[in-house]
């Protein structure tokens, strides 16, 4: 104490900038709200079978399934009401771990980027060195459940969709397709926690704090004094101070950076407004006159998704995943507890793909699918074979317009207050035909049958019907936006604007929302932040 960086949240942008901040010899605190995850990380809560090794649900691929059907799932963010990580590694703990390297498109000035920002190749390139993804997770190379991949390979092979390593080929995103990649190393889950917190926790110059929410910074104008957090043994109030030219960098991720600068008198007047008149918060904003008008929350996008559900003969549904935490296939769970091996070594997914579409508009957009075995629910009245379900979840990506915002409610639960699905009738006729293209050669796929939507539903009336809390994709992007002064909310260096010292580097910066499942472009943008962070003059 005091220190140089600040960095609160251990999510995928939280840890390559505590990682960097500290090989770069400064002083640096991180908080973390949250507690361990993978066995590596002192993380302990694993089934009856995973008993006497360092495995954890959070370690297990072929465990992730199990993230939404626990009745103790202590790992969600009980204050937002959409998913969210609150554990060492954010949502990089509990996701599917789908890893894609950013394509171009993902940085370009044409998707919302400063100019400084296009060239991500070498952050990208650090980021790949650091974290290889793998589209054979299993350790001895085998791929394992292929059934599914088999069956949506068929039905896009009619189509003429090309079969690729998608890794390799990052700005090849139409009509494409390949295996599923991810965040895993030796069969296990990897991310940012097995790579860049490991480098970071061994330095001496970095303190990890967890089970430590920060409330708010506390600052004197634009300057950045420390951060206010709920534990009081850490100083007076509660409050960690920085050095004379020190710096707070949050990534606390979409929903929680918003919450902490709006507690800290920065945002939207009526988003501070409901701070104000919390007893608990209220007192420790600055005076009115210091509040800073900056549009967080605003400009949110999320990919709008929508599951198709089949069946098809060949498919194993493994027991749709309900089997995996108590009751696993034997000869699965001795495999892989012997050697990291076989389908425990994959999450749910097994192939992904995607295509580009114009719109009325003149405007492209990105169709991404992901198919699994299993589903989340069914909805037919005729009979099916459970055993034999897979799901195909349809995204719309890149290139989508329409946009929601983020805010707080009374009790400061961060919640959506506009919903960013379809705010703009073209995506959602996009997402129409690109699904009706996709079902289009169903039936010459010999015992391929789609049981949902079943055939009483037409796909216009599956999608119009479609609950709205079911199109969240967890993907939430843009709630800090980065871009020019008076549209967004930090500047090209992850400044906060009317601020000396505060920066943030997580998914709220991304101001669109990227090509594929975002947490490998969060981590590349994190390179490439905190380097823009550390080359920013007037800092330690
Ligand atoms: N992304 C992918 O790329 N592939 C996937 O397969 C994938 N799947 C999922 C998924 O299955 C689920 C259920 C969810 C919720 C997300 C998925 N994502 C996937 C999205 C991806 O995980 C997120 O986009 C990514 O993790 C976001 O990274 P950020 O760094 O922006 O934010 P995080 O939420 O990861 O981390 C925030 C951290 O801050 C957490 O550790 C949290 O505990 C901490 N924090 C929050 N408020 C705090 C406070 N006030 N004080 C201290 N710590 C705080
Ligand atoms: C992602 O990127 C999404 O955010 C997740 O929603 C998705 O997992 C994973 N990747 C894997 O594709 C799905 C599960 O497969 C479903 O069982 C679950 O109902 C859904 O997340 C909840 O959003």
């Amino acid at each position: 104490i005091p220190y140089d960086y600040i960095v609160v949240g251990t999510g995928a942008g939280g840890l390559v900038v505590a990682d960097r901040l500290s090989e770069a010899g400064k002083k640096v605190l991180v908080l973390e709200r949250g507690g361990p995850s993978l066995g590596s990380t002192g993380g302990t809560y694993q089934p009856a079978w995973l008993q006497g090794t360092s495995l954890t649900k959070f370690d297990v691929p072929g465990l992730f399934e199990t993230m939404f059907q626990d009745s103790n799932p202590f790992w969600w963010c009980k204050d937002i009401n959409v998913f969210a990580g609150c554990i060492l590694g954010g949502g990089t703990a509990i996701n599917g771990a789908l890893y894609w390297y950013p394509p171009d498109s993902d940085f370009s000035v044409a998707n919302g980027w400063p100019r400084s920002w296009a060239n991500h190749h070498p952050y990208t390139a650090k980021l790949k060195a650091r974290l290889p993804a793998t589209d054979h997770p299993s350790t001895d190379g085998k791929r394992y459940l292929m059934q599914v991949a088999d069956v949506t390979a068929a039905l896009l092979n009619k189509q003429n969709y090309a079969n690729i390593t998608i890794n390799d080929v990052p700005d090849w995103k139409d009509h494409v397709y390949g295996y599923s990649a991810f965040s895993f190393i030796n069969g296990k889950r990897a991310g940012p926690i097995a790579t860049y917190y490991q480098t970071a926790i061994k330095r001496p110059n970095l303190t990890y704090q967890q089970y430590t929410t920060v409330l708010n910074v506390v600052r004197d104008g634009s300057k950045i004094l420390g951060v206010r957090t709920n534990d009081t043994s850490l100083g007076p109030d509660g409050v960690i101070p920085l050095t004379p030219k020190g710096r707070v960098v949050l990534a606390a991720g979409a929903y929680g950076t918003p919450r902490i600068l709006f507690r800290s008198g920065i945002g939207p007047t009526d988003m501070i407004n409901i701070v104000k008149n919390d007893p608990a918060a209220g007192p420790a904003l600055p005076p009115e006159s210091q509040w800073i008008d900056l549009p967080v929350g605003e400009n949110v996008s999320d990919n709008p998704s929508i599951n198709l559900v089949f069946t098809h003969p060949s498919v194993d549904a493994y027991e749709n995943w309900a089997q995996v935490w108590t009751a696993p296939r034997p000869a699965d769970a001795a495999q892989y507890i012997k050697d990291q091996s076989g389908i425990f070594a994959h999450a749910s997914p097994r192939l992904n793909f995607w295509r580009a579409m114009g719109g009325r508009d003149g405007k492209t957009r990105w169709l991404q699918g992901t198919a699994r075995p299993g589903a989340a629910s069914v909805t037919t009245s005729y009979p099916y074979n459970v055993s034999n379900i897979m799901t195909i979840t349809t995204y719309l990506s890149t290139g989508i317009t329409s946009r929601g915002r983020i805010g707080i409610d009374a009790a400061l639960t961060a919640r959506p207050l506009v919903e960013p699905w379809f705010t703009d009738p073209i995506d959602k006729e996009v997402l129409i035909r690109g699904i009706k293209d996709l079902l289009v050669n169903v039936k010459d796929v010999p015992g391929l049958t789609l049981i949902t939507p079943d055939n009483t539903t037409t796909i216009d009336d599956y999608v119009n019907s479609y609950p709205t809390g079911g199109l969240n994709s967890n993907h939430w992007v843009g709630s800090c936006s980065i871009g020019a002064k008076g549209s967004a909310v930090v500047d090209e260096w992850t400044k906060v604007y009317g601020t000396d010292n505060l920066f943030i580097i997580d998914a709220s910066i991304i101001p669109t929302i990227p090509m594929g499942n975002p947490h490998g472009t969060i981590m590349a943008m994190a390179e490439q932040g905190v380097a823009k962070v550390l080359a920013l003059s007037g800092g330690p």
